[in-house]
């Protein structure tokens, strides 16, 4: 095969984990794979799914490499790109050495790169991918699983907040026009207008629209009382900058999509006023088990954990937990693809980020539910509500 300069890389970036190596080379490979953003305006936070994954690594490894196996860690980057994901799926099935992937960070991404996987049953634990449809499909129902929550309980969640704590009754809505910014604008319009509030603009923006003018120069004559934006943190920084400074001085709510350390570098931390995002990746400083995890992995790559590494750190584990439990299973043999989905499936761990046990479906059975008042640095936001919901069935 002809390296590409993805392929190598992918290689470069490998961690390869070993113990007792002449045994390990006797048993051969096992890869775990990460597919995120690294590249592009998203990475921040695909970094951060990929950080926290190779912490669980780093913890868990040995479950496996006391085993027999050699294990390697393998990012991908998805550049947050439909395309560049189901690229990187078809090249990642055709390695028989990898046995599950942790990812994506954007359901747009996650829905189709989890069509491919399917094909050859490589499970899926998604920490971060909010879309329904990651899970609601008969097609991919054996492998797609995450440990967050949805965003048809997380819209009207982010709607109940609007309308009971804002008091907000008239307001615009934007989403970024991919599956994630779209579905969780439509869920939450749906809920805040079945609750009396007047949607006085609803529209979509291109992902990579830069320049809101057309949009906030009509707010600046309409005033709504809030401006709910579906989508990334990247362009959702940008929109309340620039509604900042046209004086506009709404309220503003988006979802798990502006949960990112990026969010104030990008909107300007005197901007934070009256912003809000929902989102079901508790903040780290309320998971006292997340505590040890925060400090490792700032000491580790030097920095903050993003929204959903510790998501990403459990989702990590959980895999290596299958594949670990799937090789004792079996007398010490490589496990198949679809024995270690079904033992990830099968799963029941107290994690970091809080307990962890799938439906039928391959969504967490009790997710959290978290409005944040965004301050002027990520340390000073604040969680303002948690509600802890069953999953739909
Ligand atoms: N849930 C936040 C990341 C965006 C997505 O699911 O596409």
């Amino acid at each position: 095969m002809k390296p590409t300069l993805g392929r190598l890389l992918a290689a470069a970036t490998m961690t390869v984990l070993a113990s007792g190596a002449a045994v390990a080379a006797e048993k051969g490979v096992i890869k775990i794979v990460s597919q995120s953003p690294l590249s592009g305006p998203q990475s921040v936070g695909g970094e951060g799914i990929k950080l926290g994954a190779e912490l669980a690594v780093q913890d868990f490894g040995a479950l496996i490499t006391d085993l027999g196996f050699q294990l390697v860690f393998q990012p991908e980057d998805d550049q947050a790109t439909p395309n560049v994901g189901v690229a990187n799926a078809n090249r990642i099935i055709n390695d028989p050495e990898v046995l599950g992937i942790v990812g994506h960070y954007n359901s747009g991404v996650a829905i189709p790169a989890s069509e491919v996987y399917v094909k050859d049953s490589l499970v899926m634990v998604s920490p971060a991918n909010t879309n329904p449809v990651v899970t609601t499909r008969d097609t991919t129902k054996a492998i797609a699983n995450r440990i967050c929550g949805r965003d048809d309980v997380q819209g009207p969640a982010g709607a109940a907040f609007a309308v009971e704590t804002l008091k907000v009754t008239k307001i615009y809505v934007i989403n970024d026009k991919t599956a994630y910014g779209s579905g969780l604008a439509s869920a939450f319009e749906e809920a805040a207008k079945a609750a009396g509030v007047e949607v006085v603009l609803s529209t979509g923006v291109d992902e990579k629209e830069t320049d809101f003018s057309s949009i906030l120069n009509r707010a600046r004559i309409d005033k709504p009382d809030l401006v709910y934006y579906g989508g990334m943190f990247p362009q959702g920084g940008l929109l309340i900058k620039q509604m900042r400074q046209k004086g506009l001085t709404s309220a503003f709510l988006g979802g798990d999509g502006l949960d990112s350390g990026e969010l104030q570098n990008i909107a300007g931390a005197d901007n934070m006023k009256d912003v809000y995002f929902t989102t079901t990746g508790v903040p780290i400083s309320e998971l006292p088990a997340a505590a040890a995890f925060a400090k490792a992995y700032q000491e580790k790559f030097g920095k903050s954990p993003e929204g959903y590494s510790a998501y990403a750190y459990d989702s990590a584990r959980i895999v290596i937990e299958a594949i670990a439990a799937s090789i004792k299973a079996k007398g010490g043999e490589k496990p198949t693809r679809a024995e270690v989905a079904a033992a990830v499936r099968a799963t029941e761990l107290e994690g970091i980020t809080g307990k962890v046990k799938f439906n039928a479906n391959g969504d967490i059975v009790t997710a959290n539910y978290v409005v944040v008042s965004v301050g002027a640095t990520p340390a000073e936001n604040k969680t303002v509500k948690v509600v802890a919901i069953d999953a739909p069935l």
